[in-house]
């Protein structure tokens, strides 16, 4: 369906409205499953409610996202519809500066839309994004998101798994994996259950954390800063900013 309608750049939601369109071209590209629409209204709440920005815990969990990827030894980003339209050259660009590999894995499982997400990738840089031939199961994962690659999801020891459901960064993290993840909720399962949650807009993080790649000059102090990092204390940070946002008081 197509519609004689573009955004204005002078709109005072111009950012906001072109994410929306994106994800809505997405759907109608097959790129993007239907439900990802809704993710995306539940992402773009949160975001409201953080002013839209990159807030100081954010910050905090990319350098410790950047930390954590930096001392892997394999290291693989998982890309699914939503995350692929929303920043494919940026993702590119993290994985050439963490020397990481890409992995489309979805929820919404279709042979199809992997090979168009794949085709997707490769249009915005990707030389080589693993996904097609998965060979390999998850344990323990009841769900399409089980099926990954050997040389990928499989055999990482970090794993970057960016609007995510709970199930499987939990099973990944039954295989000893170190998990970090981008999502707007802090309250997810997701963002509960992974070592690193980065409550920020993907569009936004994903800069930030190649930037901050790029940026590491001594390895050797990477461990005693990955060391003195608390997952669930930086949360309980971001539901402080969101509760001060609400001008909620006890
Ligand atoms: O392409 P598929 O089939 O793998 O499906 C992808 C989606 C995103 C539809 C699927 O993973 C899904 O349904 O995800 P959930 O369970 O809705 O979780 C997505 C989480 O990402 C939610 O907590 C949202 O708040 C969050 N989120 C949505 N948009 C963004 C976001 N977080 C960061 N940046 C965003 N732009």
């Amino acid at each position: 369906m197509s519609r004689d309608f573009e955004v204005p750049e002078t709109h005072p939601r111009y950012q906001s409205l072109m994410m929306r369109e994106r994800i809505s071209q997405g759907v109608r590209d097959g790129l993007v499953d239907i439900t990802g629409l809704i993710a995306h209204g539940r992402g773009e709440a949160f975001d409201y409610m953080i002013g839209e920005r990159t807030i100081e815990p954010a910050v905090i969990a990319i350098e410790a996202a950047a930390a954590a990827l930096k001392l892997a030894g394999n290291r693989v980003i998982s890309d699914n519809g939503n995350t692929a339209v929303l920043c494919a050259g940026e993702l590119v660009e993290m994985a050439t500066a963490a020397d990481a590999k890409l992995e489309v894995n979805l929820f919404h499982w279709s042979q199809e839309r992997v090979e168009r997400i794949i085709d997707h990738m490769r249009a915005h840089g990707a030389e080589n994004a693993l996904g097609v031939d998965a060979d390999q199961w998850i344990p323990g994962l009841e769900q399409p998101r089980g099926r990954c690659c050997e040389e990928g999801i499989f055999t990482a020891d970090v794993v970057f798994v960016p609007l995510e459901d709970g199930d499987r960064a939990q099973a990944l993290k039954a295989m000893g994996k170190t998990v970090i993840t981008v999502d707007l909720n802090p309250l997810s399962r997701t963002a509960r259950t992974c070592d690193i949650t980065i409550v920020d807009n993907i569009v936004r993080a994903v800069p930030l954390l190649t930037q901050k790649l790029g940026e590491i000059e001594n390895v050797d102090e990477l461990p005693a800063s990955l060391e003195s990092y608390d997952n669930r204390s930086n949360l309980d940070l971001v539901k402080e900013t969101l509760v001060r946002s609400l001008g909620i008081t006890s």
